[in-house]
């Protein structure tokens, strides 16, 4: 079984099309998918269903939340108007949405999944992340509060604490520069590269959104059964990515979340 880890294809259903054409998947393959399915691009329903349904055809993938899925949810919950999309969505649709775990363990591959990433300032709280209540959206007070922070953080200050979009300062850095791999290595997305549209590479982390919705590309990691990914293998991780079609968004979009 190989494993595709696909970055965030926000609405992009072409370029999803073409990519999962390119990887040639065997039915015993699996497609992990990395959030944010939906918003920017042309055809967010679209995407959210042909994700059900490579899940379905593929029957060992997985999808974790993003911010994206998490806020159309939290403006149904509070009946607020969404985008154009929402009110295309079905039942089905929603529960999937709603499904969405906070995360995924690749224990055979000493890696895991999330969206946005991992800052140390819970790692000083916690030791490390344990169980994520089942109620992670909602539920888990204090600690689940902090969890949900792993769906949007970007940079983190010098005492690797979270930092908000908008409030970074001169000491603020990406969270994957400091991240010392205790939880294993990470693939994230959310953070899109556009110059160039390349996956982040750290240490222990890659950064698998390489901004489609933006005109740059939709990309993901190939990871053969039983590859384990270690630092000092990073070089021989494999990544397939096809351009976008069209720049459906502005860039700026990005730094208003
Ligand atoms: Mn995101």
């Amino acid at each position: 079984m190989r494993s595709f880890i696909v970055g965030d294809v926000h609405g992009c259903l072409d370029e999803l099309d073409e990519l999962v054409a390119t990887l040639d998947a065997r039915a015993e393959d699996r497609f992990l998918f990395l959030g944010d399915y939906v918003d920017r691009g042309p055809d967010s329903v679209g995407v959210v269903r042909r994700v059900r349904e490579l899940m379905a055809r593929f029957p060992a993938s997985a999808a974790i939340a993003g911010n994206h899925e998490d806020k159309a949810l939290r403006d149904r919950a509070r009946r607020r108007p969404g985008p154009a999309w929402t009110a295309r969505a079905s039942d089905d649709d929603w529960r999937f949405l709603e499904s969405l775990p906070l995360l995924l363990r690749l224990p055979e591959h000493g890696a895991l999944l999330v969206h946005g990433g991992l800052y140390p300032r819970f790692f000083d709280l916690y030791e490390s992340i344990g169980e994520v209540p089942a109620d992670w959206r909602v539920g888990g007070g204090k600690r689940g509060e902090r969890l949900r922070r792993f769906l949007r953080v970007r940079t983190v200050s010098g005492q690797g604490a979270f930092v908000a979009l908008g409030d970074e300062a001169a000491d603020s850095r990406h969270w994957s520069s400091v991240y010392d791999g205790r939880e294993g290595f990470c693939f994230f997305g959310h953070d899109p590269q556009l110059a160039p549209p390349e996956p982040l590479r750290a240490a222990h982390a890659l950064g698998l959104d390489t901004g489609c919705c933006f005109g740059g590309r939709l990309s993901a990691a190939v990871l053969e059964e039983e590859q384990r990914v270690a630092p000092k293998a990073l070089r021989a991780l494999r990544v397939v990515s096809v351009p976008a079609r069209a720049q459906y968004a502005e860039p700026r979009a990005a730094l208003v979340e």
